[in-house]
């Protein structure tokens, strides 16, 4: 299925009616297609999904200086949910719970969450063929959905993405040489440098793994974590990745710890000319528990909208920690009321309900 076909259906269809016809036909046909939609709007609920699917349709990406752009060429502002641990909580890599996300909170980003290390990691004795087969799963959902799905080697506690940069190298070329025709996949390499891991580091593991994915997808994003746990994104611009087509750099920020210091290094970075992407966000503190800073949670959507950003919410889980977005008492894993969401699923769900 070519993407890029199903996402044009809507233009072709007001060319189409619109071509040759005098200019007052054209407003008048203009008129009744308004007042038609406006009525059907509030008639239909179906309609309302309808609209969601068709901005969410997931054709090719591209990055054009600093932004992120649809195959028209115009700027566009993922709305992600990252997933927690795939080896914690692989029940919600689910396709109702992805339609659910999709349809009720305006998600067109899914982010599949794959831990090298920690709990279950991929590079920690963790069943790797189960790991992938929830990836598979995750990438073909979320393509049938018409959604974006990024593919997250999440790093962690191995602070420097070098230590396990073979293992790192084989999986990326394994997920482009399968999903590189998909037109959906996004490859985030490392989630977290830290530790004394410079950008220099970074950088080379990027500059090592990134021909390898482009062998198979010429032209995915991909997103190239920066040191301090994808907080110093300023520190590309000076030196940035080799093959710079369509790559992105991560900045994360939790809102309770995370303000002005590192809001000020993401307008540093992208008046330098880097191209920043949110992977991972929430507005408790960085420990994922903690509590809400609503006031700086407002800051940083002002400058979400300002700089027309992509962000994804941590984390589609139930855990008992305020960063889960779904409460702990709630077993289901797709189908979510609003009074199953904890304080923050709420306000990721309002957030990308009234924003683009
Ligand atoms: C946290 C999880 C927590 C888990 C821990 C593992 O929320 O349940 O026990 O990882 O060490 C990040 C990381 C992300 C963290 C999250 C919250 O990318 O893995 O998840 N966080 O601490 N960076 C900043 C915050």
């Amino acid at each position: 299925m070519n993407v890029d076909k199903n996402d044009d259906a809507l233009f072709v269809y007001g060319d189409k009616y619109s071509k040759g016809l005098p200019k007052k036909a054209n407003f008048a046909l203009a008129l009744i297609t308004a007042v038609i939609m406006a009525i059907t709007l509030c008639l239909s609920p179906i309609t309302a999904e309808a609209a969601t699917k068709n901005s969410a349709k997931a054709m090719r990406l591209h990055v054009k200086g600093t932004q992120l752009m649809n195959s028209k060429n115009k700027p566009i502002q993922l709305k992600g949910v990252s997933t927690h641990g795939l080896a914690w909580y692989p029940q919600y890599v689910n396709k109702k719970a992805f339609k659910k996300l999709r349809d009720d909170w305006h998600v067109n980003t899914i982010r599949l969450a794959l831990y090298t290390e920690e709990y279950g990691g991929y590079t920690a004795g963790g069943n790797k063929k189960e790991l992938k087969a929830l990836i598979d799963k995750g990438v073909k959902y979320t393509k049938s959905l018409g959604m974006y799905c990024i593919i997250d080697w999440h790093i962690l506690s191995d602070g420097n993405p070098m230590k396990h940069q073979k293992a790192a190298k084989s999986f990326f070329k394994e997920m482009a040489k399968k999903y590189g025709s998909y037109g959906n996949v996004i490859y985030e390499i490392c989630n977290e440098p830290n530790g004394k891991t410079s950008w220099n580091t970074v950088r080379k593991y990027a500059n090592n793994v990134i021909p390898v994915i482009r062998k198979y997808d010429e032209n995915g994003i991909i997103l190239v974590g920066t040191p301090t746990w994808s907080q110093d994104v300023d520190k590309v611009a000076k030196n940035p990745v080799k093959l710079k087509k369509n790559v992105m750099y991560t900045a994360h920020f939790y809102a309770a710890t995370h303000k002005k210091w590192n809001r000020d290094k993401i307008i540093k970075a992208i008046k330098a000319g880097t191209p920043v992407f949110i992977s991972e966000f929430s507005i408790t503190e960085a420990s994922g528990n903690g509590k809400i800073n609503y006031s700086e949670a407002k800051k940083w959507k002002a400058l979400i909208k300002k700089y027309k950003l992509s962000r994804v919410g941590w984390s589609l889980s139930n855990k008992s920690e305020e960063s889960a977005t779904i409460k702990k008492s709630c077993k289901k894993t797709s189908g979510w009321s609003t009074k199953d969401l904890t304080a923050w699923g709420k306000w990721l769900r309002t957030y990308y309900r009234d924003s683009k």
